[in-house]
C-alpha cells in the first residue's frame, strides 16, 4: 500500500505534511501547486497560463493539470508509490486519475483528509503571506480559495469515503502532532511509518 493522497482546504498543512511523509515513507511527494509555482517562477508557457488562475485563487483548468500529473506519474520514482498533494481537486480530476491508475491495474490506497477550521487556515496563510509573499495568500484570495475548495474539492471527500479509502485527521496542532496523527492513522491500516530519524538514515 503506497499510493496516497493528501486532501484538505488551503492552509490545512498538505504541503508541510507531504514533505515529511515523503521522507518517512520513501516515496515522492507530488504537489501540483509546487509544479505550477515552479513553472510560474521559470516563466514557462504552462506557468504563464496558470498564473492568473493561481493569483485569483481559482483552480487551474483541468486540461492543464491532468496532463502534467500523468507525465509525472510515469516517471521511474513513482512506480512503487507516491503521495499526491493537492491533486485531484475536482471531480473531473478524480475521473482522470481513476482512468490512468486503472490502466496500470492500480488505485489509490488511502486518502488522508486534513481537517482544519477556516479561521485557523486563514491565520496560517496570513502568516505565510508575510513570510513568503505568496501572491495567493492575501485574506480576500484565501477566502475565495476556501469557497473554491468547498464547491469543487469537498465533493471528493464523499467519493473517497464511499470507496472506503478515506481517513480523517485533525490538522489543528503543531506540525509534529499532525504528523504523528497521520502516522497513527496509517499504522491502524497496517502501514508502518518509520520515525523521521530512522527514515533519514
Ligand atoms: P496548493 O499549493 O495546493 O496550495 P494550498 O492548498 O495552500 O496548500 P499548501 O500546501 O501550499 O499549504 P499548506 O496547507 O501545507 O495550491 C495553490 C494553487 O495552485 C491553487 O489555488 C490552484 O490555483 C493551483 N492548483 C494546485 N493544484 C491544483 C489542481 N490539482 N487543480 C487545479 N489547480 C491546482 O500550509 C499552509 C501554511 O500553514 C504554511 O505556511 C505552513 O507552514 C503552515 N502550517 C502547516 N501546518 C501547520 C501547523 N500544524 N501549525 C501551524 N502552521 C502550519
Amino acid at each position: 500500500m503506497s499510493r496516497f493522497l493528501l486532501i484538505g482546504p488551503p492552509g490545512a498543512g498538505k504541503g508541510t505534511q507531504a514533505v515529511l511523509l515523503s521522507q518517512m515513507l520513501s516515496i515522492p511527494a507530488i504537489s501540483t501547486g509546487d509544479i505550477f509555482r515552479s513553472n510560474v517562477k521559470n516563466e514557462t508557457e504552462l506557468g504563464r497560463l496558470a498564473k492568473a488562475f493561481m493569483d485569483a485563487g481559482d483552480n487551474v483548468p483541468d486540461s492543464l493539470t491532468n496532463e502534467l500529473v500523468r507525465a509525472r506519474l510515469v516517471e521511474d520514482d513513482s512506480v512503487a508509490g507516491f503521495l499526491l498533494d493537492g491533486y485531484p481537486r475536482t471531480v473531473d480530476q478524480v475521473r482522470e486519475l481513476d482512468e490512468f491508475l486503472a490502466s496500470r491495474d492500480e488505485a489509490l490506497d488511502l486518502v488522508i483528509e486534513l481537517v482544519a477550521d477556516p479561521e485557523v487556515v486563514i491565520a496560517r496563510l496570513s502568516k505565510r503571506a508575510t513570510e513568503q509573499g505568496r501572491s495567493d495568500d492575501t485574506e480576500a484570495v484565501v477566502r475565495h480559495r476556501l469557497e473554491v475548495y468547498a464547491e469543487q474539492t469537498e465533493p471528493l471527500i464523499d467519493i473517497y469515503s464511499s470507496r472506503g479509502v478515506l481517513v480523517k485527521v485533525d490538522a489543528i496542532g503543531t506540525v509534529e502532532e499532525v504528523t504523528a496523527r497521520i502516522a497513527d492513522a496509517l499504522a491502524a491500516r497496517g502501514i508502518s511509518v518509520p520515525e523521521p530519524d530512522s527514515a533519514a538514515g
